[in-house]
């Protein structure tokens, strides 16, 4: 994971080095020998909510991150500082298990991440950190799988363990679900290893990355709701009532379709009969809701691969037409928008996107738009004028518009640098 290249490449995209380095030196004394640990934040292009029924999908790495700066210890201590005055410092110790802070605290993701090595690797070498990241919080960009990551990979190096990037990002898809989420592997595994200027297409089981670059004219606009969608209460819930949905929509097809245990995975489902005609029997075998959201994880299965044609060929406007339609599924079939995101979708539409969908889990949250070059400028102030502007006249953005709404680069994965 380190070359020069990259080295010197990770040093000059760290805007915060020297806040990093200042907040340790406060905290832990001199910062020499510290290591520096980046893990980007992402934004999902096409398949949400099929992560975890083993579908493929197609994310991003983006250029926000968590970066921490950390330096080993002697004991199995874990001392964590944050840059955001509402994480207050944390310490742990490193073990087979760890006790979760107070509820939904945020050090339970370095928890997290710090049991799984654990019981993985057996590691008992701790480490002191400071983290910083421009990642929005609770806007779907993948914000808390970064800070899991980048505990994650200080914590191997910390214990100069070294593992292949794939097999880590299953161990970590896993150790998320410490935190109460039913999640699937798309985030730990584009922030670990995804392409600068590409786009990845992950499958799983056997978990995969093939990456595809993005054309340089095309633009990723992103904005957020202004709806956090906060994995603690009500969106979590939702969340993994989602996944238990899709997954007892899946046992009723199978079992009126005479597989029961011999079928368990959409992805076998899908190489024995075709989609249509699951689609057309789901209406007779499974009731409304499960007919739903059968059939968003079926759609938006096919539009993946879909997309990733529209990418290969330069097709802009295909590409995005299958970004409404998937917007269009997460909203009605999936239910997991919101009135903020709808309205974020038509603002950017009408202001000349070719297209635009909600991105991750949804509930809250962010959009994503595709526009070409020429027209991103008017669609960022379409979306200050008539989303954000007019929402400021009655409460504080407590933000720039540069930190709601922004062009994406598609940027490299996770890096560890001694500094
Ligand atoms: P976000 O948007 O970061 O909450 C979640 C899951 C993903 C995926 C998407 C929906 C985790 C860590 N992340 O992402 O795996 O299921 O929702 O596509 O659980």
């Amino acid at each position: 994971m380190i070359d020069a290249e990259r080295r010197i490449a990770t040093l000059a995209h760290t805007p915060h080095l020297e806040l990093l380095r200042q907040r340790f030196e406060e905290n832990y004394g001199s910062s020499e020998r510290a290591t520096l640990v980046v893990a980007p934040g992402r934004v999902n292009l096409m398949g949400d909510h099929i992560d975890y029924n083993g579908l493929s999908v197609l994310p991003m790495a983006i250029q926000r991150h968590m970066a921490l700066l950390y330096r080993e210890r002697d004991d199995r201590s874990v001392r964590l500082v944050s840059s955001d005055p509402r994480f207050p410092n944390r310490e742990f110790q490193l073990a087979d298990q760890i006790a979760p802070g107070e509820e939904g605290d945020w050090s339970d993701y370095a928890r997290a991440a710090c049991q799984a090595i654990v019981q993985r690797y057996q590691v008992g070498r701790g480490f002191d950190a400071v983290i910083h990241s421009d990642i929005p919080i609770a806007a779907g960009l993948a914000s808390s799988s970064a800070l899991l990551v980048a505990s994650a990979l200080a914590a191997l190096h910390a214990n100069d363990v070294w593992t292949e990037k794939m097999e880590l990002a299953v161990v970590l898809a896993e150790a998320e679900h410490y935190v109460g989420t039913r999640g699937g592997g798309m985030d730990q595994a584009i922030c670990l290893a995804a392409r600068r200027h590409s786009a990845s297409r992950i499958d799983f089981d056997p978990l995969r990355l093939t990456a595809h670059p993005i054309p340089p004219e095309w633009h990723f606009v992103i904005a957020f709701s202004l709806v956090r969608a906060e994995k603690s209460g009500a969106a979590l819930e939702t969340y993994n009532l989602r996944t238990e949905e899709s997954g007892q929509a899946l046992q009723g097809m199978t079992d009126s379709l005479g597989h029961s245990g011999e079928i368990d995975s959409y992805s076998d489902l899908l190489a024995e009969y075709h989609a249509n005609e699951l689609i057309a029997k789901s209406g007779d075998v499974l009731d409304e809701t499960l007919m739903r959201r059968f059939v968003h994880v079926v759609t938006e299965g096919m539009r993946v691969r879909q997309a990733e044609k529209a990418l290969h060929s330069y097709d802009m406007r295909a590409f995005g037409e299958l970004m409404s339609e998937s917007h269009e599924s997460l909203r009605e079939s999936f239910e997991v928008s919101t009135p903020e995101l709808d309205e974020l979708v038509e603002i950017a539409v009408r202001a000349g996107a070719v297209g635009a969908r909600l991105t991750g889990a949804g509930l809250g949250g962010s959009v994503v738009a595709l526009c070409s070059d020429s027209k991103s400028k008017k669609v960022l102030k379409a979306l200050a004028d008539r989303f954000y502007k007019k929402r400021n006249k009655r409460r504080d953005l407590g933000a720039a518009l540069d930190d709601l709404m922004f062009v994406a680069e598609p940027s490299a994965g996770a890096s560890v640098t001694p500094l």
